[in-house]
């Protein structure tokens, strides 16, 4: 799986018509020609450039575009060497089916519901993790931690994780509404709410239960001590649930997200928006009595993911953010003003730097007379972002902004999230090379990279087959659960199966497509979103 071979790395779905169009080639293919599939007429004839090394894949690659190619179809490419691409479409609107897809992926996570045939097909299981959790250190107190996603291929449900994944579906909402007009559908589904929000809401209902009703701090996560077996489905996961200490972190993040939450559902229901912003203030006040709180170590009994955070400036950043754009008060403006005299990247979507979404949600408030000075430079920061990230473009082999050294565990959210901050610095500066480059960046993620492997299960001729995740794995469908984003190539080998197949490979190659292999091939809620955002550009109405 691993070794597809075939000369020619495009995006395995398909282009928008009106869209860019490349494919990568090696470096003999000096040109190329289309065919529309079927009749093998041919419609194009093209060069490709000069080879050049491109150093994340360790090879010399040529490029060669087709954007004048603009009739709907189809087609396969064919280089002057024979080598053939997999078939792929232009169309106007080419990723309606992949939406759906990265979104449903959510449904397929959700945990304490079954997931019956009807809308989950062959993938549907018993409802889990039902039981109470007991609060760790709190012999005897046990609350409920019903619903919500799983995380990834594990079990675990993690504050930090869970608002990254909605401050994504959020933000594509809130920024292209027409790219969600049709229904996946869903159990909820009522064609009066969009489904995103239905499907943010089991988050939403589930991160209310993580908060401390006596402090307004928020528990870390909600998990069993240690991970179960590779093979155990939901169901069957039976040990005992935990909720780890509350952290500064969660609680902080916890605030972010449901003060935005908060603007996006005050138009479908007042009273849960009333809900939402009442526990981010809550959540704030324990910031402001915590102003030590450091980041989140995992008990000694606990060994699930930890989620550590060296630095909460920008977690309390974007709270302010949220509570000052959803309730225009001087307090949090006053609080966001301070945290962004501190030095921290005010531009990134990570799960543990979440500077960008203050940034984002302070610039989309929108500019008065006496925030210029501020916004000016906030504005500024995300240009001046997305021009480096541009100029990394330029230079890549596959037109992406990922540099050796960004070829880590969840590479493909540093592309998605690059894609979407891309997309985002249109808004205030709207350079069609943005969108270019974001549209390579989803390329590369369906296909146009140096494995030709489509990244997202279920989706394109060669995609992941064996992820890193528990349902799939430990059922009897040899499919994996479809619409999921994996990981993706991570140069520092940090699992044992990397480690003995993947000395030596270039960056951009030191992936394998197996089921033990965690640190490539997993897949959690936060890939999948910002998945999901880049391609609600592209679905847009
Ligand atoms: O940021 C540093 C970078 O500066 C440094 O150069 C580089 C080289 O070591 O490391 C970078 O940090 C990496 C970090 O991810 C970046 O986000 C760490 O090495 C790497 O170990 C860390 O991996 C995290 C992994 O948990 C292990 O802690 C992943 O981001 C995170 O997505 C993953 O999350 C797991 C949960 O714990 C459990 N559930 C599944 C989930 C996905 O695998
Ligand atoms: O399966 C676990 C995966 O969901 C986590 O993301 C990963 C994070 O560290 O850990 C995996 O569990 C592995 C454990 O860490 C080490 N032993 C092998 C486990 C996988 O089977
Ligand atoms: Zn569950
Ligand atoms: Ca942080």
């Amino acid at each position: 799986m691993n070794e597809i071979k075939c000369a020619v790395a495009m995006n395995q779905i398909g282009y928008p018509i009106n869209g860019q169009k490349t494919a990568v080639f090696n470096e003999k293919s000096s040109g190329f020609h289309i065919e529309e599939e079927g009749t093998k007429r041919i419609v194009y004839r093209g060069k490709t450039s000069q080879p050049a090394f491109d150093r994340s894949s360790g090879s010399e690659v040529r490029k060669g575009g087709f954007s004048e190619l603009a009739k709907p179809g189809t087609y396969v490419l064919v280089d002057d060497e024979g080598n053939r691409s997999t078939p792929f479409a232009l169309e106007e609107r080419p990723y309606g089916e992949l939406h759906n897809g990265l979104l449903k992926a959510f449904y397929y996570l959700r945990c304490g519901e079954t997931l019956d045939e009807k809308y989950a097909g062959e993938w549907g299981h018993k409802s889990c993790h039902t039981k109470l959790g007991v609060v760790h250190g709190e012999e005897g107190v046990y609350l409920d931690g019903n619903g919500g996603w799983h995380d990834a291929g594990d079990y675990g449900k993690y504050v930090v994780a869970g608002a990254k994944a909605v401050a994504d579906l959020l933000l594509a909402y809130e920024m292209y509404p027409k790219a969600f007009v049709n229904s996946i559908p869903l159990p909820e589904s009522d064609q009066v709410m969009p489904d995103v929000l239905h499907e943010c809401k089991v988050e939403l209902d589930f991160l209310f239960k993580m908060q401390d009703k006596r402090s307004g701090g928020v528990y870390h996560k909600l998990t069993t001590r240690h991970f179960p077996g590779l093979s155990i489905m939901p169901e069957d996961d039976l040990d005992e649930l935990v909720f780890s200490p509350i952290s500064a972190a969660a609680t902080a993040s916890y605030a972010a997200i449901m003060a935005f939450a908060s603007r996006i559902y005050r138009t479908y229901d007042l009273s849960y928006a009333d809900q939402c912003l009442r526990s981010a203030e809550y959540a704030w006040e324990w910031i402001l009595k915590h102003p030590e709180a450091g980041g989140f170590k995992n008990p000694a009994d606990i060994t699930t993911g930890e989620y550590g955070d060296g630095c909460l400036f920008d977690e309390k950043y974007w709270a302010a953010a949220e509570l000052y754009h959803t309730t225009n008060q001087e307090k949090y403006h006053s609080a966001f003003r301070e945290y962004s005299t501190e030095s921290f990247p005010k531009c990134e979507l990570g799960w543990a730097d979440v500077g960008g979404y203050g940034t984002i949600s302070y610039l989309r408030k929108g500019k008065t007379e006496e925030n210029q000075t501020l916004y000016d430079s906030l504005q500024e920061e995300l240009i001046s972002e997305a021009e480096r990230l541009l100029s990394i473009c330029e230079n890549d082999g596959y037109g992406i902004s990922l540099e050796e050294k960004d070829y880590m565990w969840g590479s493909n959210m540093v592309l998605m999230n690059r894609a979407m901050l891309l997309l985002i610095a249109m808004e205030w500066s709207p350079k069609p090379e943005y969108v270019k480059a974001a549209a390579q960046h989803l390329h590369y993620l369906l296909g146009q990279n140096t494995l030709h492997l489509s990244y997202v299960t279920g989706f394109g001729t060669h995609s992941v087959m064996k992820p890193h995740h528990r349902p799939s794995v430990g059922d009897d469908v040899d499919a994996p659960v479809p619409g999921m984003v994996a990981g993706g190539p991570n140069r520092n080998l940090n699992d044992e199966i990397m480690e003995r197949t993947l000395q030596g490979k270039p960056a951009a190659a030191s992936y394998i497509d197996h089921e033990d292999s965690y640190a490539g091939n997993e897949i959690t809620i936060y890939w999948n979103s910002p998945a999901l955002f880049v391609v609600s550009y592209f679905n847009q109405k």
